[in-house]
């Protein structure tokens, strides 16, 4: 069993440069997860095609989000030049249709758990002694959904673009032990998006305000990294909230006018930041492409953060997480992947 946290970034991946190649325009900056994972098995078959099911329901190859996933299984395949089928059963601890997006965990744990079958390993040891190190499996599963990439490893975790696509690298810049870090995770809208994050990398290069974002990107990058190695949280979240706002300001000047931010998360953070005044709080907003609200604190925070937010908004959805240790692989000696 293959399983894979999902990440939160810092610095936002949006844009590519070259869609086939995975290539995107800048590098980015993400936290892993602990506690919202996907879990997947895989099962040597002697079926014509690859089989999926998430959550106990199977995923038709021509359905939208069965397509990505059937192409990212030949693609592997491919890769290793087998012709060997599978059958994946996939599961998310984190509830479905909580507006989550699971992309990166999904296909991180996707590829983990398809390779392991292919080569016939038992745990991450003997994966990398066939050749796939953590740094392998980024670049394979950036292949199904680019920001898994930064989901194969630990921590805090990077994701260079590089001078050509084949110069693109994932490492970790902190470990786990460095910061505390947690995540709250607001949800205030659990229906699914209506605009998926690759029509939103190609809009965003051609919003008007792209330019001036890579401009001012690698300083910005710096600045949070010199917070981090600090760990100075306050310099860290302005500069987290500033990156999410330019982040959603690209998206909503694009052609498309992409809106992922609804007025319920503008007006959740509007309160938000008038309860974090008020409370001296120190934790911070970020937003992926969907209309939910990551705060970020250290672990101190959460408590107290918890019981205001509860205070202020009594039905107010709230999961938990924080930062993880990354991938890990259990295969039992009956059959791959159990
Ligand atoms: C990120 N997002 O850095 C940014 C912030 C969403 C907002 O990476 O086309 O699903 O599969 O490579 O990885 C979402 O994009 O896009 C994303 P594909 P992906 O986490």
């Amino acid at each position: 069993m293959a399983q894979v946290p999902s990440n939160i970034a810092f610095i936002k991946y949006w844009g590519k440069r070259d869609e086939k190649k995975q290539w995107p325009t800048n590098d980015s900056l993400s936290m892993t997860l602990s506690g919202m994972f996907t879990r997947t098995t895989a099962r040597l078959t002697d079926a014509h095609d690859f089989s999926f099911a998430l959550n106990g329901t199977p995923l038709a190859p021509d359905s939208a989000k069965g397509a990505k996933i059937y192409r990212h299984l030949h693609f592997l395949a491919h890769e290793l030049g087998t012709r060997q089928k599978l059958d994946f059963t996939s599961f998310n601890s984190f509830p479905t249709a909580c507006g989550i997006a699971s992309s990166a965990s999904g296909f991180g744990a996707l590829t983990l758990a398809a390779l392991a079958a292919f080569t016939d390993s038992k745990n991450l040891e003997e994966l990398q002694q066939q050749g796939f190190d953590a740094k392998k499996l980024a670049q394979l599963s950036r292949h199904g959904s680019g920001s898994a990439c930064r989901s194969m490893m630990g921590g805090i975790v990077q994701w260079q673009a590089g001078a050509t696509p084949e110069s693109q690298a994932v490492s970790q810049l902190f470990s786990r032990e460095h910061w505390d870090l947690n995540d709250l995770i607001v949800i205030l809208d659990d229906t699914p998006k209506a605009v998926s994050s690759s029509d939103g990398h190609r809009a965003a290069v051609k919003s008007p305000l792209f330019a001036e974002r890579m401009e001012r990107l690698p300083h910005r990058f710096a600045s949070l990294v010199e917070a981090i190695t600090a760990r100075d949280i306050d310099k860290f979240g302005l500069l987290l909230e500033e990156e999410a706002l330019n982040m959603h300001a690209v998206a909503e000047s694009s052609d498309e006018g992409l809106r992922y931010m609804t007025e319920k998360t503008h007006a959740f953070i509007n309160k938000f930041k008038e309860l974090r005044k008020r409370w001296g709080l120190q934790a911070y907003f970020t937003c992926d492409a969907g209309p939910n609200v990551h705060l970020i604190c250290e672990a101190k925070t959460v408590e107290n953060l918890t019981k205001i937010l509860h205070q202020e908004y009594t039905q107010l959805k709230i999961l938990h997480d924080e930062i993880g240790e990354g991938p890990s692989l259990q295969v039992a000696d009956q059959g791959i992947g159990q």
